[in-house]
């Protein structure tokens, strides 16, 4: 067997980590799309409010998570108080009203397992997804952003994550891979158990944010100005971080009995969570806990075939962080079939 190249030299990475954090640039949106959002934003909700006075839209996703690159797709929730209507019959509703101001491309998807209306920003040409009282995702975008704000690396590593999945094609939940809040769910957890941490787990300190929903109390702290410092004795770099992240799904994570959790910044066992065996669909091949709803496994979209995929696009991706002699390129190479 050829004899493979040892471990990147101190020169070799930090030529690495500036090549990595120019990625991270070029991935982050321009103010006008942030601001060509909110506009739509209040273009949509002039339009709601027209049938319902009282209903609110609130951004959610990757647009009000700071974990958006460019041309992520616009969530909007509408938070309503229609106790007469069906969240579809709303959504039929708003779909008619929505056409009447010109909007183009609506489609009620009212089958699908969270109901849901497409449509097409005239503006952007994003694409928008509107849901319909669906409050625990804005919490969780919430939850988000507010850890995104203690240390800039988790921002850079789930941007790079995120475009890593695209480009692999590993980022499809329908084909059995991973959603971007899973991958965002799985950056935060690696960057809690990092040694010396460079995330707490706000969810195990002082609530100082209440919220409960649909009989969930969702609680956590949420001053997150003061833990600007928190992660300032790990001296860890992008790309040493980027490389880690990839080695610990490929080779140290145990597949079989742990299940990730940042509500409390640890492992625990899919034992405990009685996550051992397939229940209908749900296979627990891979499990990442989310946050609130707690009985939620997002790794439940993988079956026997992805999860293979997965794991050979995590060994591929770690193989090539510490071998190649151009991990920045190869890394995202796009999948071909
Ligand atoms: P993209 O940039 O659009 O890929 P995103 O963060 O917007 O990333 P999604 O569009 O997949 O991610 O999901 C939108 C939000 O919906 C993110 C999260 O707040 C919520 N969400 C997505 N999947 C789940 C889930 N399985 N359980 C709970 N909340 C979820
Ligand atoms: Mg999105």
């Amino acid at each position: 067997r050829i004899q493979r190249r040892a471990i990147r030299c101190r020169h070799d990475m930090e030529a690495l980590n500036s090549s990595f954090l120019s990625i991270f640039e070029s991935l982050v949106p321009a103010e006008e799309e942030k601001a060509k959002q909110m506009q739509f934003l209040i273009s949509l909700q002039n339009l709601v409010n027209k049938e319902w006075p009282n209903a609110k839209l609130h951004l959610y996703g990757s647009c009000a998570n700071t974990f958006g690159v460019l041309k992520s797709d616009i969530d909007v929730c509408l938070a309503i108080d229609d106790h007469d209507l069906s969240k579809s019959d709303i959504l039929l509703k708003l779909a008619d009203l929505l056409r009447s101001g010109n909007l183009q491309n609506v489609q009620a998807l009212t089958h699908a397992r969270v109901p849901i209306l497409k449509l097409i920003d005239p503006v952007t040409g994003l694409s928008c997804d509107i849901c319909v009282n669906n409050l625990l995702a804005v919490v969780n975008t919430k939850l988000l952003k507010d850890y995104a704000q203690i240390d800039k690396r988790l921002q850079q590593l789930a941007f790079l994550v995120k475009h890593w999945a695209r480009s692999r094609r590993v980022n499809e939940t329908y084909q059995g891979t991973l959603s971007s809040y899973a991958y965002v769910l799985m950056c935060i957890h690696f960057l809690q158990l990092r040694k010396p941490a460079i995330l707490p787990c706000l969810q195990a300190m002082d609530t100082t944010y209440t919220v409960t929903i649909d009989n969930t109390k969702c609680t956590y702290f949420d001053q997150v100005e003061r833990l600007r410092a928190f992660g300032v004795r790990n001296k860890e770099s992008i790309a040493r971080l980027l490389w880690a992240f990839f080695h610990y799904w490929a080779y140290h994570h145990d597949y079989t009995n742990d299940v990730i959790s940042i509500r409390t910044g640890s492992i625990i066992s899919k034992q405990a969570k009685d996550w051992t065996r397939r229940i209908g669909n749900d296979r627990h091949l891979i499990c990442i806990e989310d946050p609130f709803d707690i009985s939620h496994d997002l790794g439940r979209v993988v079956d026997k075939f992805s999860i293979k995929i997965l794991r050979e696009e995590f060994e591929r991706a770690a193989d090539i962080l510490q071998y190649d002699t151009n991990p920045c390129v190869t890394l995202f190479q796009p999948y071909a079939a």
